[in-house]
Parts: structure tokens; C-alpha cells; sequence
């Protein structure tokens, strides 16, 4: 049986190896062969070109090389396919690794060593512990439950915030608009990992880092955004770092990518900076289970991880 082609249609980064490992089972493409290829049936997307999707007649579905699928539902043209996207082991302990890393450096001042350092200062702060220390997880998916069992491994206390209500050995858990004042109230350190979707867009500003908790162990309230730049405001973090509603941040993602060169964040004291790089998915890992899935699918199975549409992640 003609089992189509898989249209790999990705930017910003080069896709060889993952046309190498999607070819040991599929014909694959980098573009449709004119505006109606009837011969596709699967895409693999990473911010695909607009319009690229639209009018291909035996598209059957589309899967996200990440996580999230903002990228993919910016462009509006894309049709209406179910789209998978990417739940991963690999892809969680590296978010893990980075939202512990994260913590830790903030918890164990890394910025003032960092700094001592330079000067050749020999000084100990008084030493915290961590389970004076609330770490608040906006987003608890599949990437903010994997960080917070390991937060709570380390003697972390750990709040989480979601959509709807969740349930997390361990970790107090706040849902919905009535549940996010609460939650950032209690508060230290920030760890977002939401999906930007329309309700996301913006959400950390001014306002939202006001309601941190400041009076703490850690001397003052802390963010780290590894979800999506888009979901914060470049300068309401400046602001909130200038007036001491923020006492550091660690920011993997920017409204704008790559962060221009003339953003203050990059030369900032109180920020670290990472270039969306908290968790990269990797083809070794994320290739097998696409492939698994088409062929499932192709059997008349139904597809696992699917993006609901209408919430948009
Ligand atoms: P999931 O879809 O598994 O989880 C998303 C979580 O966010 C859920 O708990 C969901 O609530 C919650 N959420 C969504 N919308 C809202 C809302 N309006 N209000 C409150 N909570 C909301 O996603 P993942 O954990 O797999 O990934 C999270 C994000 O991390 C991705 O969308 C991506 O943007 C980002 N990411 C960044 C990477 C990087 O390298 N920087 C790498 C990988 C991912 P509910 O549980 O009720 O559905
Ligand atoms: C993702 C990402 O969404 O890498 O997986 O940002």
C-alpha cells in the first residue's frame, strides 16, 4: 500500500537529521511538489512557512516537533488536521534539568558568587534551606509535574497553577483565574512552563509579578520563564527588577527570538539569559513515536497526544 509522503517542513534550524531518521520508514519531503501535493499525508512541523499546510488533499495529520504548537497555530491557514504534539521523557528531564538548575542557582547564589568571584571576594551569605523556599509552577502539563516531583525531591515546598484542577502528590495545587492570585501570593520563585495561547499572551506582567511573595527566605521574589517569551513582557520584568518587585530572573524565552542585541536583559546583573534552549527536542527520541504513530494510524488506530484545538495547546 502507497503509504504517501511526509512533508518535513521546518526553520530556523537544519532538519537532516530528522529527514535521516523519518526516510528509514517514509518517503519524505522538504516541500510540497506544487500547491495541491496529493501525495502527502503526514507533515512534521517547526514553525512551517504560512500557507504551506493549506490545500493538501490527504493530509491526515500534523506533527509538532515541540511541545507546544503555538507555532504551528500562528498561521491561520492551517487546516483542520488532528495535531500531535510532542510528550516526551527526554524532552521532560531536560526541562527538568533546566527549571532544577534554575532553582538551584538562585536558591544557592549563584549571581553573587558569580559576581564574588570577579572581585576575588571571599564571603559566605547564611546559608537557606530549601524547604523554607515555595517554588510556584504556572502550567502543571506534562513538563511543569515532571519538574515539580524533582523540586519536591530536593525538600522544595511546590505550588502549581492550571487551567483546570489538577491533583499532584506533593504539591498544592491552584486552578483557573480564581486560583492565581492565591498561588503567586504564596509564591517565592516562579518557574513558568505554559503554553501561549490566547489566554496566556502576556500573562507575566507588572501586575501579575506585584502579587509574588517578597518577604522570604530567598530576600525577594524570583521568575523563571522557560514556557514562551510572548507569555511575559520584556519590560515589565526591567520595571519589576528596577523597583524590587523581582529580586533575579532566569529567562530561556523572549517576546522576540532571537533577543535583539539591544535588549537591556542581556547586559542586566539580576539576569541570567538562555537562548530557548530549557529543553531541545531531539530526533533519536521524538522520530520512533512519530513514525510509531503514523503507521498506527494508518492501521485505523487513533492518534495519542493530540492539541485540543479550541483551548489551543
Ligand atoms: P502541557 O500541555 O502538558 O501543559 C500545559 C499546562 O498549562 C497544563 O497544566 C494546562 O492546564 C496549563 N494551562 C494552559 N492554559 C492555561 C491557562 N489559560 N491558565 C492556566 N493554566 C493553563 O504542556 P507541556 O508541559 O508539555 O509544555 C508546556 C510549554 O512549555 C509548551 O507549551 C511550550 O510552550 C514550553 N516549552 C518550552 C521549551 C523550551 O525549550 N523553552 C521546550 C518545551 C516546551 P490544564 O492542566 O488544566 O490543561
Ligand atoms: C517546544 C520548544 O515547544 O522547544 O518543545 O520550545
Amino acid at each position: 500500500m502507497d503509504k504517501g509522503k511526509v512533508l518535513l517542513s521546518v526553520s530556523g534550524f537544519s532538519p537532516q537529521r530528522w529527514h535521516e531518521l523519518l526516510s528509514a520508514r517514509r518517503d519524505v519531503v522538504l516541500a510540497p511538489q506544487g500547491p495541491n501535493d496529493p501525495s502527502i499525508t503526514y507533515a512534521v512541523v517547526w514553525k512551517q512557512p504560512p500557507n504551506v499546510l493549506s490545500g493538501l488533499p490527504n493530509l491526515k495529520a500534523i506533527f509538532s516537533i515541540g511541545a507546544g504548537v503555538d507555532h504551528i497555530l500562528a498561521d491561520r491557514t492551517v487546516p483542520d488536521v488532528p495535531i500531535v504534539r510532542v510528550v516526551d521523557e527526554n524532552l521532560a528531564q531536560h526541562m527538568t534539568e533546566y527549571v532544577v538548575w534554575r532553582v538551584l542557582d538562585h536558591h544557592r547564589f549563584g549571581g553573587l558568587y558569580r559576581a564574588q568571584q570577579k572581585k576575588k571576594i571571599w564571603r559566605e551569605p547564611p546559608q537557606r534551606t530549601a524547604s523554607d523556599i515555595a517554588v510556584g509552577i504556572m502550567g502543571l502539563g506534562n513538563l511543569g509535574r515532571a519538574a515539580a516531583r524533582a523540586l519536591l525531591a530536593l525538600g522544595f515546598r511546590v505550588n502549581g497553577w492550571s487551567r483546570s484542577e489538577r491533583s499532584v502528590d506533593g504539591v498544592t495545587t491552584f486552578a483557573g483565574n480564581a486560583g492565581l492570585r492565591p498561588f503567586l501570593n504564596a509564591t517565592d520563585i516562579l518557574v513558568v512552563l505554559l503554553p501561549f495561547t490566547a489566554a496566556t499572551k502576556g500573562i507575566v506582567d507588572y501586575g501579575l509579578l506585584k502579587e509574588l511573595r517578597r518577604r522570604n527566605a530567598l530576600g525577594g521574589a524570583v521568575l523563571i520563564n522557560a514556557g514562551r517569551g510572548k507569555l511575559q513582557k520584556d519590560d515589565d520584568i526591567l520595571r519589576a527588577l528596577e523597583d524590587g518587585t523581582l529580586k533575579e530572573a532566569s529567562l530561556d524565552v523572549f517576546e522576540v527570538e532571537p533577543l535583539p542585541k539591544t535588549s537591556p536583559l542581556w547586559g542586566h546583573a539580576k539576569v541570567f539569559v538562555t537562548p530557548h534552549a530549557a529543553a531541545t527536542s531531539d530526533p533519536n527520541f521524538l522520530v520512533p513515536p512519530m513514525l510509531a504513530q503514523m503507521d498506527a494510524h494508518d492501521r485505523g488506530e487513533p492518534l495519542r497526544e493530540l492539541v485540543d484545538r479550541q483551548a489551543g495547546y
